[in-house]
């Protein structure tokens, strides 16, 4: 399967082309740790993401933003389980014109509590894989404008296109599972923990 090999640049390009005011909402899952590792907020109150770390939270948020704002742009940044909490707000994007961009990060999993069972249980995975829908296709189910992208030089122009689509959009990002956090890997901490328990 192809993927996006560094949501990393993804980040950066953001951080060079969106304005300052722009407004980066978001919810809880690994993924957001590249927000706060490679994202420079350059205003004041332009993160709006929960501080108890509860997922599905930016989806409804950027409704809102894109409602309090219209002039400002507006991105949800949400993990593939973040997201299927609360998707279906894209109903309401789309009833009241809420011209947002959000981004699936997918990994296909729980990818934070995935990283928790390798670290101490390492090898030992359960319940933690997703059975994801396909998410651009999605968006469009809702009137909005929806595209996959799979390789990360492909970005910049799917992020225009969606922005100039004048609707609610989706880009869903294809990401390498093993990719778990900006530092390390799903394997690396597997093996680290395999031989941390070597008697
Ligand atoms: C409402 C809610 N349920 C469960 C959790 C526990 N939890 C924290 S992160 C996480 C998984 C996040 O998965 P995803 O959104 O796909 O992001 P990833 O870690 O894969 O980047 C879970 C289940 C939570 N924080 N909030
Ligand atoms: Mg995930």
């Amino acid at each position: 399967m192809r993927s996006v090999r560094s949501f990393a640049k993804v980040m950066t390009w953001l951080r060079e082309h969106l304005p300052p005011d722009a407004m980066l909402c978001s919810g809880a899952g690994n993924f957001s740790a590249w927000i706060h590792r490679y994202y420079r907020f350059r205003r004041f109150a332009t993160h709006v993401a929960p501080t108890s770390g509860s997922m599905g939270y930016g989806m409804p948020a950027a409704v809102a933003m894109k409602r309090l704002y219209p002039d400002r742009t507006v991105v949800c940044i949400a993990g593939d389980g973040d997201f299927l909490m609360n998707g279906q707000e894209l109903a309401t994007a789309v009833q009241y014109g809420a011209a947002f961009v959000a981004l699936v990060v997918n990994n296909g999993q729980y990818g934070t509590i995935r990283m928790h069972q390798e670290r101490e249980y390492p090898g030992r995975v359960f319940g933690t894989a997703l059975r994801n829908p396909d998410f651009a296709a999605y968006a469009r189910a809702f009137g909005g404008h929806g595209e996959t992208v799979e390789r990360t030089e492909d970005f910049a122009a799917a992020f225009e296109r969606a922005t100039a689509s004048g609707k609610a959009a989706l880009i869903e990002l294809k990401i390498d599972p093993d990719a778990i956090t900006p530092a390390t890997t799903l394997s690396a901490i597997r093996e680290k923990a395999r031989k941390a328990r070597v008697t």
